[in-house]
């Protein structure tokens, strides 16, 4: 068990994890590419082949732990944020930068293909697609749990909570899966606040757990735990994962305006990623070669991306008034003609 009392352990023991080696290396990868990918796609908006991009430099534990815990038939409802969760589930990043290069709204991979769906911007609304997911699963009879990624800011909108609230009322197996990086835009976590996110789990009657969320092993460990408890038993869980958003909230917001530069230095110390390298080295689980092994492959990871990117044309247009409906409604019907002037 690599939980006492809401709090997960750090440092978990590499016997208890169920890894093999090799699992402990692709980790690592993961996290690697995922910030090779994240720093691509931010010197993309920069050079505006992005509208807009939310980096996520510092997350990469809580991200990769936790999409990796996961079975492959178990679905991610992210919201914006979570370029390393697709990383982890192989969602193709171009297709998934569609939604940052503004010629598609969600994304154009295939959510079902992948089980992770698309892109969502109203903070915290995918909670409740996790939730009706996880009910639908259960009333199928199938056996598969849900996971909503969520940031502390989200905890104060009324979707969370009754998110949480019908979850535990009806045992939908889900994972609510908070990513406290300490800010919702320039909002400290501490004027968000007063309780402890994971104690909030005490309220609707499941179990919560605090994880060290630069700790890719702990994440993982607790991820895989709330997982078995929502797919075996229909327990929901609330992870809080502690970590930090390096970056600014987006690439149109200045972080500087708001923020210490000593918290900032205080956190690159704890870089989850450096902080893996060595553990791994630590264990005998990996070398040098293989570390430049994998800086090669990032680099063609990222050189993969930007030329797709840079490649991506708009989405037909008609494609806008495409799926919602199956019979148009009468002010979209005029907007199509207007456009497309059948
Ligand atoms: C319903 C809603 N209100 C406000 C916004 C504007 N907004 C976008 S991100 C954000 C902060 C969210 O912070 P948090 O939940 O901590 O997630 P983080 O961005 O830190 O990952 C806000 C207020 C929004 N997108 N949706
Ligand atoms: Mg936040």
């Amino acid at each position: 068990m690599g939980e006492e009392l809401g709090r997960a352990v750090s440092d978990p023991d590499l016997e208890s994890l169920g890894l093999k080696e090799e699992g402990l290396r692709d980790l690592f990868r993961m996290m690697a590419l995922t910030r090779r990918a994240d720093l691509e796609a931010t010197a993309l908006q920069r050079q505006g082949e992005l509208a807009v991009y939310p980096p996520l430099a510092g997350q990469e534990a809580a991200q990769v732990g936790s999409a990796y815990a996961l079975e492959e038939s178990d679905w991610i409802f992210p919201s914006y944020r979570e370029l390393g969760a697709a990383v982890v589930r192989g969602v193709d990043l171009v297709e998934y930068l569609h939604f940052y290069r503004a010629t598609w709204h969600g994304g154009t991979y295939d959510a079902t293909a992948h089980r992770f769906g698309y892109v969502s911007v109203p903070v915290g609304s995918q909670i409740l697609h996790a939730v009706g997911y996880a009910m639908g699963a259960k009333l199928d009879g199938a056996s598969l749990c849900t996971l909503a990624y969520f940031g502390d800011g989200a905890t104060s909108e009324g979707d969370f909570h009754e998110g949480c609230n019908f979850a535990a009322v009806f045992h939908a197996p889900v994972i609510f899966f908070c990513q406290n990086n300490q800010w919702a835009i320039s909002v400290p976590v501490s004027a968000q606040t007063v309780a402890p996110i994971w104690r909030k789990a005490d309220a609707y009657g499941f179990p919560g757990v605090q994880v060290d969320g630069n700790d890719v092993l702990a994440v993982y460990q607790a991820t895989r735990e709330a997982a078995a408890r929502a797919r075996d038993e229909g327990i929901p869980t609330l992870i809080e994962a502690v970590t930090y958003r390096m970056g600014p909230h987006s690439t149109a917001d200045d972080a500087s305006r708001y923020r210490p530069a000593s918290e900032l230095e205080t956190w690159k110390a704890r870089d989850p990623i450096d902080r893996y390298r060595e553990r791994l080295v630590r264990a005998g689980v990996a070398d040098d070669g293989f570390f430049a092994e994998v800086e090669q492959e990032a680099g063609a990871f990222a050189a993969r991306l930007r030329a797709g990117v840079i490649a991506s044309e708009p989405r037909p247009v008609e494609e806008m008034f495409a799926w919602v409906f199956a019979e148009l409604p009468e002010h979209l019907r005029r907007q199509r003609q207007e456009v497309l002037g059948d």
